[in-house]
């Protein structure tokens, strides 16, 4: 298993993202999404076999994941809740496979349940990707705050079942970034350390194509509110509806959405395609950042 920049070192479990993110060399990271669900919007079913999930996060990981997100329900557009105990039955054994065969990957699971996270907390998780941001049971704040690990708190405008239905802004980035400010004012109220938080404008979830794109455009005033902002636009509809493309075509939207996004500030990007992403997330940080590690290439070339 090759630790790529950017992926956690032994005793680095617990430290927080933030501080990883310091120490990258690159100023990002990528979070690789494993999905253990029958209905994700884009690869449903793919990964529903615990040995099958473990395999993509140990891939995902190699190609330079720092962060693997497993998650057992499907927070698509019009999805349905999934009981307790099967989302416990998809996720806990695939994080501890993962933490068994001693991955560098920082491990999230996306969840908005609290007892889900607590079981993966102990199962070897250190980060809970909560999609409702401590809003969908009352418990969450109080179990990560005394977990001590790092959280996501993501912007969604309704729930998954009506989040599509005419969603309206006065002013996409504002109203989004009020939300933000007020859910990691209260995340510090309940206990939760500040450096343990990354904030999320929720790309797809209540939005628009129009509110999607001037979320990415404007990303900095939400880089402003001075915690890393992560990004999740990775094959979304929005990218389907400009390119005219299927989801499993979608990788190159979702490079230029990543790309931009980083140029803007945004410094965590959730993704199904970890390879292309990395690799144009390594390119954009050398132009920006002026630095960079050469490495052999397996072809020399002068261009
Ligand atoms: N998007 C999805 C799920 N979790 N978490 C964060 N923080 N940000 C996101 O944008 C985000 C997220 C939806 O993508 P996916 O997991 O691929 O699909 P599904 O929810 O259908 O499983």
């Amino acid at each position: 298993m090759s630790a790529k920049p950017g992926g956690r070192t032994e005793d680095s479990a617990h430290r927080p993202v933030s501080e990883l993110l310091a120490d990258s060399g690159t100023e990002f990271l990528v979070m690789g999404v494993v999905n253990v669900t029958p209905d994700s919007f884009s690869d449903g079913g793919q990964y529903l076999d615990a040995e099958l999930a473990v395999a993509h996060g140990l891939k995902l990981q190699d190609e330079g994941a720092a962060i693997l997100d497993v998650g057992g329900e499907s927070t698509r557009p019009g999805a349905l809740p999934v009981p307790l105990d099967e989302e416990l039955r998809r996720i806990v054994p695939v994080l501890e496979a993962l933490a068994a065969a001693g991955v560098d990957a920082l491990l999230s699971v996306d969840t908005s349940k609290a007892h889900v996270a607590q079981r993966a907390l102990q199962a070897g998780a250190t980060f809970v990707n909560d999609v409702t941001a401590l809003r969908g049971d009352p418990e969450m704040a109080s179990v990560v705050a005394a977990a001590g690990v790092d959280c996501c708190l993501m912007h969604m405008l309704g729930d998954p079942r009506t989040m599509q239905h005419d969603p309206r802004y006065k002013d996409v980035v504002d109203d989004v970034k009020a939300f933000l400010e007020e859910r990691l004012n209260f995340a510090v109220s309940q206990g939760i350390a500040l450096e343990r938080i990354v904030l999320d404008p929720g790309i797809g979830f209540g939005k628009t194509v129009a509110h999607n794109l001037e979320l990415l455009r404007r990303v900095d005033e939400l880089v402003a509110l001075g915690r890393p902002i992560l990004v999740g636009s990775s094959r979304k509809s929005f990218i389907g509806k400009l390119t005219r493309r299927p989801v499993d075509e979608r990788a190159a939207g979702t490079i230029a959405t990543n790309v931009l996004a980083y140029a803007g500030g945004a410094r965590i990007f959730r993704v199904h395609d970890v390879a292309p992403v990395y690799d144009a997330l390594t390119v954009a940080a050398a132009t920006v950042r002026r630095r960079w590690t050469a490495r052999a290439s397996p072809a020399s070339s002068t261009t």
